[in-house]
């Protein structure tokens, strides 16, 4: 395959640092011998340290952050840089949650600065968009989704997105049990391919992961990885417990 499926676990503000420990080197030695996926996941910043220490360089359990500020350094108090990231043993970071989109007001234009911080840190930036429940329903899916990765990639050239993996989240499924169907995922997946070729380059285009994320669980995994455009998952409440994080990447 030329795309490398990716199941990435997004913690969100679960576990302390010592619980985050405890998981990942649970989780590291459940999913020994795992064959053709990439494992990711995500602690909170202040776990990323600790979590790269006992996992060790080589693990193949990589770490991703949730969340990056969109500069170099400065005087923004509370915050945490690429550079940071970087150092502290992550290779991802997760951008433009819907969490964040809805409660910390990020924007199309914050999600393209801080994919841009990402780059210039040497971070995989997984962009995540999504339509919410009324979108949907008002048929605004894709005029939605158009308008996430338009905005949040504007000025960014073909070669600068070589890393990038979109992650689609619809917003009314995400930790609400609610999960789309494989027809819903299939349209929207193709649909993202499609527009990456257009707007930018078919290879680009076969290139970049696409994520579906929103109530991934080891029931329904395998039905979803056997779509044609769908390279992995963006997993939350089921990569919270080692073992079925472990099911879900032997999909
Ligand atoms: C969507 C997803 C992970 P969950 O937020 O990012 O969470 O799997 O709990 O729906």
């Amino acid at each position: 395959a030329i795309r490398t499926p990716l199941i990435a676990g997004n913690w969100k503000m679960y576990k302390t640092g010592t619980q985050a420990v405890a998981a990942a080197k649970q989780l590291a030695d459940l999913s020994k011998g795992a064959q053709g996926v990439d494992i990711m996941i995500a602690p909170t910043a202040l776990s990323l340290p600790l979590v790269a220490a006992a996992l060790g360089e080589n693990s193949p359990v990589r770490l991703g952050a949730q969340n990056i500020y969109p500069g170099k350094e400065g005087a923004f108090t509370g915050e945490v840089s690429g550079e940071m990231i970087r150092d502290a043993g992550a290779d991802y970071v997760i951008i433009g949650h819907s969490e964040r989109r809805q409660y910390f007001g990020e924007t199309d234009e914050i999600v393209g600065f801080k994919i841009r911080a990402a780059l210039d840190a040497g971070l995989i930036p997984v962009m995540c968009i999504g339509e919410t429940e009324s979108q949907r329903e008002a048929d605004k899916t894709f005029f939605i989704l158009d308008k996430q990765i338009s905005d949040g990639l504007k000025g960014f050239d073909l070669k600068e997105l070589d890393s990038l993996i979109l992650a689609y989240e619809p917003v009314w499924a995400i930790g609400t049990g609610k999960t789309a169907g494989p027809e819903q995922v299939k349209e929207v997946h193709g649909f993202l391919r499609t527009l990456l070729k257009e707007k930018y380059a078919e290879d680009l285009a076969a290139k970049i992961r696409i994520l579906y994320g929103g109530s991934v669980k080891p029931g329904n995994i395998k039905d979803l990885m056997q779509l044609e455009d769908v390279d992995g998952a963006l997993v939350g409440g089921a990569s919270l417990n080692p073992e079925d994080f472990n099911k879900i990447i032997r999909f």
